[in-house]
């Protein structure tokens, strides 16, 4: 094995690791609530990206990426040389990712880990995609037109209101390298669409613009202005700019001519400016022919693009805003303000638990009297015996009624007197004094029981 597959096995390893701690970390901190790491874009990149695709000559995956109902199904069928995904005038008509793979490929073993997020099904008709289900499904086939240690999809919509097809996009995207772009007057503003590739641009996927449904030759001197906004808005920068004109019946009959344009042309053409540019703009035919889009494929640079868009991932990862070390800070901060809430919560229970009145005096001098009705007896006899050694003192005790706060003691015997605050606690073994303290046993905050 090269010092490069050895440097991506041993990075392959390391990251494997970084997988499961962030897993655990997730687990551990379950009762902070935070957002879950699937659906974060770098850990979609970790799991769907890095590890499947960190080993030395994996295949380039170019994904047919854009707006609704722009033709992406028509400009797949081109690259396909048949239509092996349906086009519709319908609007978000394709639900689920279509697949080619070259003869060679081992489908079933390495599709599955590259895009574990979907069910791989082997594809019957160019109808398969159309299918509404919640299942998050994959339609390949081998195809011998398809380059060697290549495999080229059709993806849903990025923007209709099937928010599940933009979710499957963005599977297909992350796991992309190389994405046709394909883009019209209409949409080459859309924000939905400009999101989705902003996204794409700060994983540098590399990206070859179809511009279809273009007027020609009338559009000649605007398609620059509109794919500049768009460069602009999104960060792209496109390897391969091709015009397709607008042309449905072609389009059907798989034989759309795509048209090379020499891109950038000029960093900014103002609109005032078309005119003059319009000699400038005519220089940018690359190519009076127009090109097969499966031949532009084969000819791409595949081991260049893969370690970009590898490293694009891993940038992405590890980005200080929106990678594992703002996780991380989410993390902490969440912690910290459960914490700091915890801490709150304790001190005003505290608070509370001093603020709290004091149970009216009465209903605890009841209590210690029902306590006393249930226990005296034994006490007594304990106290009986302490006092004189008899075994059964019960005789020398006159209680008086026990049923009333106001009773008294008439006699030597165990009594339970709440003491005054404001007299503190008295003992004695004086029976005057016992009475007394029984009129104020209801005036203070302290409980005391007294051996008389
Ligand atoms: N007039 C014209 N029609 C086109 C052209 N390209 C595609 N179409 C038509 O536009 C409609 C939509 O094309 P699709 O390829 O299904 O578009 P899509 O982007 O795959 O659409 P969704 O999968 O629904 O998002 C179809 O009826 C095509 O025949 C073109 O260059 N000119
Ligand atoms: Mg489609």
């Amino acid at each position: 094995m090269s010092d490069r597959g050895l440097g991506l096995n041993h990075l392959s390893d390391q990251l494997r690791q970084l997988q499961r701690s962030l897993l655990a970390l997730e687990s551990s901190s379950r009762t902070l609530k935070l957002a879950p790491l699937s659906g974060r874009d770098w850990f979609d990149l970790l799991n769907r990206k890095l590890l499947p695709q960190l080993s030395e000559g994996a295949t380039l995956i170019v994904a047919v990426v854009g707006g609704t109902n722009i033709g992406k199904s028509v400009v797949f069928n081109h690259i396909a040389g048949f239509r092996a995904s349906a086009s519709s005038p319908l609007a978000s008509g394709t639900k689920h990712p279509v697949c080619l793979v070259p003869p060679t490929f081992d489908a079933e073993t390495h599709l599955r880990e590259m895009f574990p997020s979907f069910d791989l099904q082997r594809w019957s008709t160019d109808s398969d995609a159309l299918q509404e289900t919640n299942a998050h499904l994959l339609f390949w086939r081998s195809h011998d037109r398809v380059p060697a240690n290549l495999i080229v999809l059709d993806t849903p919509d990025v923007d209709s209101d099937a928010p599940v097809n933009w979710e499957r996009a963005d599977a297909i995207r992350q796991s992309a390298d190389v994405l046709v772009a394909v883009l019209t007057q209409q949409k080459y503003n859309d924000a939905a669409v400009k999101r989705f590739f902003r996204t794409a641009a700060t994983e540098d996927k590399a990206a070859i613009v179809v511009f279809n449904q273009v007027e020609l030759p009338d559009d000649e001197s605007y398609w620059p202005v509109w794919l500049g906004t768009f460069c602009e808005e999104t960060g792209l920068r496109p390897e391969y700019v091709y015009l397709a004109k607008n042309d449905r019946k072609s389009a059907e009959a798989i034989t759309l001519p795509f048209e090379e344009r020499q891109w950038p042309i000029a960093s900014n053409v103002p609109q005032a400016d078309l005119p003059e540019t319009a000699d400038r703009i005519a220089d940018s035919v690359v190519e009076s022919t127009p090109t097969e889009l499966s031949r532009v494929l084969s000819q791409l640079r595949f081991a260049e693009i893969k370690l970009r868009t590898l490293r694009g991932s891993m940038m992405r990862l590890f980005d200080s805003m929106d990678g594992i070390p703002s996780y991380l800070r989410e993390v902490r901060d969440r912690g910290r303000r459960y914490r700091d809430a915890a801490a709150v919560l304790a001190s005003r229970g505290v608070i509370k638990q001093a603020d709290w009145p004091s149970p009216p005096s009465q209903l605890l001098v009841e209590e210690m009297w029902v306590w006393w009705d249930r226990h005296h007896s034994r006490l007594l006899h304990a106290c009986g015996s302490m006092v004189d050694g008899r075994s059964s003192p019960c005789s020398r005790f006159d209680l008086g009624s026990t049923s009333s706060v106001d009773r008294r003691i008439s006699t030597t015997g165990m009594v339970g007197h709440r003491a005054s605050s404001q007299t503190g606690v008295r003992t004695t073994s004086n029976r005057d004094d016992s009475r007394k303290r029984t009129t104020h046993r209801s005036a203070g905050a302290g409980f005391v029981w007294y051996v008389l």
